[in-house]
């Protein structure tokens, strides 16, 4: 019961006319439990029928084979419900009431107070308090977000949180000892100070405890790269073999923060966020002796530069021509994908509208998200207009049309491109030009 959705009418609301119909919906069923919907209410009929798809847990799928390789000492939770609080998502990891990442037009809120997680990363605190010291999470996450062959309103999390002591607290295995491999007399080291926050490290922490904790979480995410990239002996120079590099970040729960980008098709992707877990986290989830790092990865991307699969919609595709070729092996390495993506090149055809002033793009990205039935590879925002005299605005979007494995008929590109029109102007009040 858990991992079903049904959407269930109880009655229609009055004048919510904004989008598809689960906003017109007094009450919404996600993952077998009933929400008030009100005035936040953005999910889609489209989207909760990915809700308990848990391609994570599906034996011998390309984000279930990742997700396989797990780090030692790590405790793995991989069922927490995808339904979190807004507290979760975003109160208890310090974001702001006014940060842009809390927005309607960046996710899928079934009602005010309730949301489609975002990132794992909402569930640290709740595991910090528990009482773990190394844990690793993966699920299912949702996000309104830009169209294209990398991205995806659902995707699957990694995510990793790892905790340490000071020296002084001997009861704990050394292991969890920030300090325990270091030399000399360091009995002196400590983890806190009453300091300044610098580009290196919080206020309270000090230069050592962060400078540790950073060089271990990019060890242990290097580890685990090399470890999924390795082919062959000798062991893997990150550098070389994969390319890899590491760029610094912001997140409002972490600092320092980096993110690890890689090539991919020639381009760099970002394929994960990390840093050391702010101070006042660890102190609210019970944890205020102790350090720790977290990180949050990707897995579709890793997946697709690990079996080179060229476009992310071939994770959500039931067909067996696609499946199979990662069924009955040895060693995920000897897998050799074969893309089916048609030999056809993208269609490309244009939309342009006059734009209201509430309008967001991702609005518009996930209109064509709920129109499409898997034709759609980018939506790319090409001209932006104000007219001179009305100050209007106008958006001129080209929409790609590819199929991940047959070719398309001119004539069904052309109901799709009429269908995301007609539903443009109907539910976005746009109008076209
Ligand atoms: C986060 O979600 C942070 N919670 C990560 C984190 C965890 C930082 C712990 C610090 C500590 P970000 O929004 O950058 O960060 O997403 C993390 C990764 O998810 C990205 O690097 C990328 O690999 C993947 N990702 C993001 N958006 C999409 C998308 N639309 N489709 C597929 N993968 C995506
Ligand atoms: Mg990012």
């Amino acid at each position: 019961a858990q991992n079903t959705c049904i959407l269930q009418v109880v009655k229609p609301r009055l004048n919510a006319c904004f989008y598809t119909s689960v906003t017109t919906l007094e009450r919404v069923s996600v993952a077998g439990k009933d929400y008030d919907c009100d005035e936040w209410t953005n999910i889609t009929p489209k989207i909760l029928s990915y809700v308990g798809r848990n391609l994570h847990t599906q034996k011998d799928h390309p984000i279930y084979i990742v997700k396989e390789v797990n780090l030692p000492l790590f405790a793995v939770f991989d069922n927490l419900s995808p339904v979190v609080t807004v507290k979760q998502n975003f109160d208890s990891l310090l974001t702001p009431k006014d940060h842009v990442s809390r927005n309607r037009s960046e996710n899928y809120y079934i009602n005010k107070n309730t949301v489609l997680r975002a990132h794992t990363s909402a569930h640290e605190h709740e595991l910090i308090r528990s009482g773990l010291s190394a844990f690793l999470m993966v699920g299912d996450v949702y996000r309104r977000d830009t169209i294209d062959a990398t991205h995806f309103p659902v995707f699957h999390q990694l995510e990793g949180v790892r905790l340490f002591n000071s020296q002084q607290v001997k009861k704990r295995n050394y292991l969890f000892q920030l300090f325990s491999k270091c030399e000399g007399n360091t009995a002196d080291l400590t983890l806190f100070e009453n300091g300044q926050e610098t580009a290196d490290k919080q206020m309270c922490h000090t230069l050592e405890t962060s400078k540790l904790l950073e060089f271990n979480l990019k060890q242990t995410i290097e580890d685990f790269t090399s470890l999924m990239f390795k082919t062959k002996l000798p062991p893997l120079n990150l550098n070389t073999d994969v390319e890899c590099k590491w760029v610094e970040a912001y997140f409002p729960f972490t600092h320092p923060s980096f993110e690890l980008e890689i090539k991919y098709n020639g381009e760099w992707i970002e394929m994960l966020g990390c840093g050391i877990l702010k101070q006042q986290i660890l102190n609210e989830a019970g944890a205020c002796d102790q350090v720790a790092w977290a990180f949050g990865l990707g897995l579709e991307r890793l997946s697709m530069k690990l079996f080179d699969i060229p476009d992310i919609r071939y994770m959500w595709t039931t067909d067996d021509s696609f499946l199979s070729q990662f069924k009955n092996h040895e060693d995920f390495k000897s897998i050799q994908f074969k893309p089916i993506l048609s030999k056809q090149p993208a269609v490309a055809n244009d939309i342009a509208f006059w734009i209201p002033n509430d309008y967001a793009m991702n609005d518009f990205y996930d209109l064509v998200r709920s129109v499409d039935d898997g034709l759609v590879q980018t939506v790319t925002l090409v001209d932006t207009f104000v007219h001179s005299e009305s100050g209007k605005q106008s958006h001129c979007y080209r929409i790609y049309y590819r199929h991940t494995s047959r070719a398309l008929t001119q004539a069904e590109v052309n109901n799709l491109h009429n269908r995301i029109k007609d539903a443009a102007e109907s539910q976005l009040n746009v109008k076209g030009r």
